[in-house]
């Protein structure tokens, strides 16, 4: 067993997880971020280099990468690449426009030596946007199914505006007098999209499997590779 093998198994027996979070530029990977950390999602801006994120999720740690997406800053996402566990790919479900952008960048990024074993979650986001492509569509659009050979993959509708989309305006409250005060504006911009919890969920399930059934980044035999929306 080499001296990088022996580490990275070390670090995920303490339950730390690498993750690069990518995709085009707009897809929402900040407001995901900031969603999952129940932050304003209003405040959000491009990312001209990167953020690193720390979300503690099922008694892991993860230390998520946020990388600007601008196709003037993607040929240094390679810099980040050593010693991922994760690929979390955020997709902006309406823009069709830049589907086939988005497919050529995944698929040149996961030829990467570097990636290979990295598990693949896709965040198909936006789903709140009338007319977003569904999870089936952005599927076959980004061919996922020719990653398996590679990489375990998931794909996953969100909306990482969830919390303002449920958030109740303060002229809406049906609440009889008396009652329990409704939810503060405050407090349901707390909410993250479940599916975005179920996303994380299954990032952390396929990460922690490797610490006892095998290590990440050796190459996955085909065989092994059983992408977790076929298996559903
Ligand atoms: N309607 C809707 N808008 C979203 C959603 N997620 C993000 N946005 C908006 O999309 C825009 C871009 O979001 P960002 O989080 O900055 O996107 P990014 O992928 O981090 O972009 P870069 O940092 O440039 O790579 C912002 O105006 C967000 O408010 C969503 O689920 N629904
Ligand atoms: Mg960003």
């Amino acid at each position: 067993m080499g001296l990088l093998t022996i580490i990275r198994k070390a670090r995920l027996k303490e339950k730390q997880v690498r993750i690069l979070m990518l995709g085009l530029d707009n897809a929402g990977k900040t407001t995901v971020c900031k969603a999952i950390l129940g932050e304003d999602v209003d405040e959000v801006s491009p990312t001209l280099g990167f953020n690193i994120r720390t979300i503690v999720h099922q008694g892991f740690t993860l230390n998520v990468w946020d990388i600007g997406g601008q196709t003037s800053l993607r040929p240094y996402w390679r810099n980040y690449f050593e010693q991922t566990d994760a690929v979390v790919w955020v997709v902006d479900s309406s823009d069709r426009a830049r589907m086939e952008d988005c497919r050529r960048e995944l698929h040149e990024l996961l030829k990467e030596e570097r990636l290979v074993g990295a598990s693949l979650l896709v965040f198909a986001n936006k789903q709140d946007i009338a007319n977003a492509m569904t999870v089936d569509e952005i599927s076959s659009a980004l061919e996922l199914s020719t990653l398996s050979s590679s990489h375990h993959w998931d794909i996953q509708p969100c909306s990482a505006r969830y919390a303002r989309l449920t958030a109740p305006s303060p002229a809406s409250s049906d609440s009889p007098p008396g009652s329990a005060a409704p939810a503060s504006p405050a407090a349901s911009l707390s909410k993250v999209d479940p599916r975005i919890m179920k996303g994380l969920d299954w990032v952390v399930a396929e990460v922690g499997s490797r610490v006892y059934y095998g290590v990440q980044n050796s190459a996955v035999a085909p065989e092994a590779v059983r992408p977790a929306a076929l298996l559903a």
